[in-house]
């Protein structure tokens, strides 16, 4: 390729894979290159056993399934049960939380409220008395109203979306029949609809694709970090670091990998136990380490330092310096235990629902969360001891990267500068310029995209046109490693009005220069907060959050959740870039809702851009639309 321009961290990593004779995931993509067109299309359905069927909606082959179906129906069917792979991965773990702050208010689960803030501004939202009570019993009664979500059988519109989503957008979506109930049932109607025999007309099953991502946006994503808040805290801005250099040759190496910070925070908690130990054993200390979700959850609670997104989770163990890697739920690859195997690392699986050949289980559910959690913690000092005085080969790449930016913590810094209308000092420079517009850079990393820093490469030329970026998932981890969560990268990248911004944010906070130009906003399901800021802004302004300068933006989609995440900005009108291109280019009709029509809809269209520039040029395009519709 051309235009490679390999990260130096990921060069080095694969390096030291290659130097051991490991095949990684690049290796194993090349042998089973090309890819399947028709899949990549969309038009490949095995949903029956008279198929599969593919359809060439391009050359001479077939033109419909042997039952007859359409290509723009395949496509729209294969998508929706994406967005339901997606939507119920959120949705379940959203769900975990709830039962975990369920018992642990009953005394049945070793948690406890750490969130008092947000139980009472969620007890103002839902109505919940608060005056004289225990925050447990105001907590109980937020619990109570979650519950109802997942347990009713009417057609009221569920509690979450209800209460927690502008009123405008849902007076658009009650008119177009999105409003949903209990996330359960319209998840099983989704799979009934689409499987052999149901729902064939591609209009009807796009609206239930919007309506799949609102379940994910209001009660997998919403619902979720609002319960963790709770129960762990509302982020505040701390400083961490970033890239695989956060490894220590001479500590016991702990990474923590999944989404549930239900497992995280309490391997965080037995670790400060069991220091002793380690010490015993010869270690410096123990240095807990995350990854992928799991770490911006950790880094955005405790400061806990990122040592590697999605595609890099199998070279870190190539390191040979992890001495144990402990994993809840998705985004897990089962090649980790096979490489693991190779050193004295132990990987180990939580969950019932994530058993992998060759790793060591050891059940972590909430009631028994301390005792799993020692044993965990155990089992990585036991590793340091086999792996003690042999060689390893760690990277020295790191960067300091400042996380923790919730919207509580951003409109508490922006109370600094207006203690009455905290939101007015970011809205008037977006009305004067400074600020051209807001990008959320969300989703996974892509060895697809690797090669040309799609990610990194997209947001420098957003800031260098006034583009604020807030990210979230792996593409935190991509830009915290690039160095773009530091001072040094306003003043390297930033336009001038974008940097005048950022110093006066940076004075407020008290950091030593400006305050960095993109924004961790944490984990994929914390795209709810990007959501809660935009919604913030847009009322404050009067606007739909749709007419907002604002473009989200998957440029290295890898996972479903993201389709889903992306569904759920164009509901609420937010317009996405995304790379790849979703599976549906072999439905024309379908291609073109997404990408014209639904702007009659929601307001919001989906671009597909693989090169970085080219992305950022039509974000900022859109953006400078957006700008001229409200006038400024
Ligand atoms: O939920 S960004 S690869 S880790 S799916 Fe997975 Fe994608 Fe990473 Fe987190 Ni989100």
């Amino acid at each position: 390729m051309d235009n490679t321009i390999l990260p130096v961290i990921e060069t080095a990593l694969l390096k030291v894979a290659h130097d051991k004779g490991f095949a990684t995931a690049r290796d194993r993509l090349e042998v089973m290159s090309p890819q399947c067109g028709f899949g990549e299309l969309g038009t490949c359905c095995r949903i029956c056993y008279m198929g599969p069927c593919r359809i060439d909606p391009f050359g001479n082959g077939p033109k419909t399934g042997v039952c007859g179906l359409s290509p723009d129906a395949m496509v729209a069917r294969n998508l929706l049960r994406d967005t339901v792979g997606g939507t119920a991965s959120h949705v379940g773990h959203a769900r975990h939380v709830l039962l975990t702050l369920r018992d642990a208010l009953n005394g049945k689960a070793p948690y406890q409220v750490k969130g008092v803030s947000k139980a009472l501004a969620l007890a103002r939202t839902f109505g919940v008395p608060t005056e004289g009570r225990d925050v447990n019993d105001i907590c109980r009664d937020l619990v109570n109203i979650a519950l109802e979500d997942f347990g009713r059988q009417d057609e009221l519109p569920n509690n979450w979306l209800s209460k927690r989503a502008p009123a405008a957008e849902q007076a658009l979506w009650s008119n177009l029949g999105l409003m949903y109930s209990n996330p359960h049932n319209e998840i099983e109607t989704a799979m009934h609809a689409t499987s052999m025999g149901n729902d064939a007309d591609p209009v009807s099953l796009m609206l239930r694709v919007l309506k799949m991502s609102l379940i994910d946006g209001w009660t997998g994503l919403t619902l979720c970090v609002d319960l963790q808040d709770i129960l762990f805290g509302v982020p505040e801005i701390a400083v961490t670091e970033a890239a695989v250099g956060v490894l220590e040759e001479n500590s016991v190496n702990l990474a923590a990998h999944g989404h549930n910070p239900v497992l995280s925070e309490k391997i965080l908690e037995w670790a400060e136990k069991l220091e002793g130990e380690a010490l015993a054993a010869g270690a410096e200390r123990i240095n807990v380490v995350g990854v992928c979700c799991t770490g911006n959850e950790l880094s955005m609670r405790h400061g806990v330092k990122l040592a590697a997104h999605n595609s890099q989770t199998e070279l870190i163990l190539a390191t040979g310096a992890v001495d144990a890697m402990v994993v809840d739920i998705q985004c897990i690859w089962p090649q980790l235990a096979q490489v693991a195997k190779c050193f004295d690392t132990a990987f180990i699986t939580t969950d019932a629902m994530v058993r992998i050949p060759d790793a060591r289980h050891i059940p972590f559910e909430p009631h028994h969360a301390d005792e799993s959690a020692r044993q965990i913690v155990q089992a990585a000092i036991d590793a340091f001891r086999r792996r003690r005085g042999k060689p390893v080969d760690i990277p020295q790449h790191k960067s300091t990267a400042v996380a923790g930016l919730s919207v509580e913590a951003i409109i508490d810094l922006l109370s600094k500068l207006d203690a009455e209308d905290p939101l007015k000092p970011v809205l008037d420079n977006v009305a004067n310029g400074n600020i051209f517009g807001f990008v959320g850079v969300v989703g996974c990393s892509s060895i697809k995209f690797r090669d040309n820093a799609m990610t990194e490469e997209m947001v420098k030329h957003l800031l260098r046109q006034n583009v604020l970026v807030l990210t979230t998932g792996c593409t935190a981890h991509i830009c915290a490693q690039d160095g773009l969560m530091t001072s040094e990268a306003t003043y390297r990248y930033c336009g001038d009005g974008l940097k005048a911004v950022l110093e006066v944010l940076g004075k407020a906070a008290g950091l030593d220069g400006p305050l960095p130009p993109v924004w961790h906003m944490g984990a994929c399901v914390d795209n709810s907060r990007i959501v809660d800021l935009m919604v913030a802004l847009a009322e404050r302004l009067g606007v739909k959050v749709g007419q907002l300068p604002a473009v989200g933006s998957a440029p290295e989609l890898v996972q479903e959740k993201a389709v889903s995440i992306g569904g759920s900005f164009l509901a609420l009108g937010v317009s996405c870039h995304i790379a790849p291109a979703p599976r549906i280019l072999g439905g024309p009709m379908v291609t073109k809702l997404l990408t014209e029509d639904l702007q009659e809809l929601t307001g919001a269209v989906v671009r597909v851009e693989l090169e970085p520039k080219g992305a950022a040029d039509w974000m900022v395009a859109h953006i400078a639309e957006k700008r001229a519709a409200l006038g400024i």
